[in-house]
């Protein structure tokens, strides 16, 4: 039900201006509705490169990224933009409220709203915590808050616009194991048909999700469940096995 968004990469390869290797080569694969599609790899494999041309941060060299069939360079980036939720790597806060800084992800968001999406994020036993709660303010950068906080209200942040489309990049990492679990629960329950993708370093964040791309130094070195690519994948056995 409601609007969903498959994403599928077709042989897509991805340089940086003047670099010499690809970042990102001859990469192909299916995000489903409703699903999760996780990243993972070493530091430098691509990840971060990969999910950046989604939103079309960059454009690619060669292949194409479709949505629901659709080539994303055909699309508006307004309208691309609009269906996705973007959680970056290094989660930026500004100087504003708790309320403030999710709600910028939907300006026109209530206040029920925000608290529904701080109570996915894992993030609302913190902030009822706080004197203020949603209307606590957030000194410069997120400065009297912790990582795995900010985190959170990042991953707030995208919860509160609905997307059809949420790239979690490393958005987990700063999390202790039991919240990280709570969260990626929480989420397969409240975002419905969505399509998730995450980017994960620890095999504990990608172990349920419905497909593990192996990325290694920018190229495809497997996709399938954990359990498969534990059977017959060695880049993921030795990430395992780290
Ligand atoms: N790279 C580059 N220019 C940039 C960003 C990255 O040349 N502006 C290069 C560095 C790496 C490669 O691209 O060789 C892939 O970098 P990514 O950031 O995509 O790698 P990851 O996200 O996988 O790494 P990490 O796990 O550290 O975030
Ligand atoms: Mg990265």
């Amino acid at each position: 039900t409601g609007a969903h968004a498959e994403v599928e990469f077709k042989n897509v390869t991805f340089r940086y201006a003047g670099a010499e290797k690809a970042a990102v080569e001859d990469i192909s694969f299916l995000a489903k509705p409703g699903e999760t599609t996780a990243i993972i790899g070493s530091t430098g494999a691509g990840k971060t490169s990969l999910v950046q041309l989604i939103p079309r941060f960059y454009d690619i060299e060669s292949g194409s990224i479709l949505v629901n069939g659709i080539d994303i360079r055909e699309m508006k980036q307004h309208t691309l933009r609009e269906k996705i939720g973007y959680v970056p790597q290094k989660a930026s806060l500004f100087s504003g409220t708790i309320a403030e800084n999710v709600r910028f992800g939907a300006k026109d968001a209530t206040d029920q709203e925000v608290m529904d999406a701080l109570q996915t994020a894992q993030a609302i036993d913190f902030v009822n915590e706080k004197e203020d709660g949603i209307n606590t303010y957030i000194e410069q950068a997120g400065s009297n808050l912790s990582g795995g906080q900010k985190q959170r209200l990042a991953i707030a942040r995208a919860l509160v616009r609905k997307p059809e489309i949420y790239i979690f990049d490393d958005s987990f990492s700063a999390l202790d194991y039991k919240t990280d679990a709570k969260l990626r629960s929480a989420l397969k329950e409240e975002t419905g048909n969505s399509t998730i993708i995450l980017v994960a370093q620890r095999v504990n964040t990608v172990m349920d999700a419905d497909r593990i791309i192996v990325l290694n130094e920018g190229k495809l070195a497997g996709i399938g469940t954990h359990e498969e690519l534990l059977k017959d994948n060695t880049i993921y056995q030795e990430i395992v096995e780290s």
